[in-house]
């Protein structure tokens, strides 16, 4: 019986399996979502802390974060309001790489990231380590342009897009969960696409 299943289906456009439920393909855009006036910040001013329940505060120069271990993503990001982007690349440093330097204590379970502009988020700290999350500047080998974040933002593409802060200045280590920004605002604390966890309770 797998012949009638294909002609009843056939004639449909086969859907990615790439796409998360309840998502569309955005293609070549790349749509900008910003709350707060995009900021203004010159790679020499910035800079970015790691802090919190960890042995050793450490900050990172804009020159300090380049003579780290670079490091790409490749592969696809996913918006809430429902566009997904595939075949991204992001190249910068793996979040793994700071939090080595920093050595997060034992009760350290979740990181906010904080921007400059103020803008928070909040993830459990196994959302941003194993090779998950990035703290990225350049896009498809360009410079990140500051409108999507530029100097450098955050990047955990495993998750929602609005977990990988812009303009990235700060990731604390806590030892429990802190709703960031929009998740004090109604949206899910971890934000799975593929579960759909994209507002509080689902
Ligand atoms: N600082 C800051 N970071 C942010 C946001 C924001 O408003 N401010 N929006 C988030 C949301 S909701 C999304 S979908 C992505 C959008 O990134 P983009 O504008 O590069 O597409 O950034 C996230 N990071
Ligand atoms: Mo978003």
């Amino acid at each position: 019986m797998a012949t009638p299943t294909r002609g009843f289906f056939g004639r449909r456009r086969e859907r990615d399996p790439r796409l998360p439920p309840g998502q569309y393909d955005v293609g070549n855009d790349w749509p900008v979502l910003t709350a707060e006036p995009t900021p203004r910040i010159a790679p020499e001013t910035w800079s970015i802390t790691v802090d919190g329940r960890v042995a050793q505060p450490t900050t990172w120069s804009w020159d300090d974060v380049h003579r780290l271990p670079p490091s790409e993503y490749r592969g696809d990001i996913h918006c809430v309001t429902t566009w997904s982007k595939f075949d991204t690349r992001f190249t910068g440093v793996s979040v793994d790489t700071l939090l080595e330097a920093a050595r997060p204590t034992a009760d350290a379970h979740f990181v906010v990231a904080t921007s400059k502009t103020g803008y928070t988020t909040n993830l459990p700290l196994a959302d941003v380590t194993g090779g998950t999350a990035w703290i990225v500047w350049e896009f498809d080998g360009k410079p990140l342009p500051i409108e999507h974040g530029g100097p450098v933002r955050m990047l955990v593409p495993h998750l929602y897009f609005w977990k990988s802060a812009k303009w990235i200045s700060r990731i604390t280590l806590v030892t429990r969960d802190q709703p960031g920004f929009w998740e004090q605002n109604g949206y899910h604390d971890r934000g799975d696409p593929w579960r759909q966890q994209r507002y509080q309770g689902d």
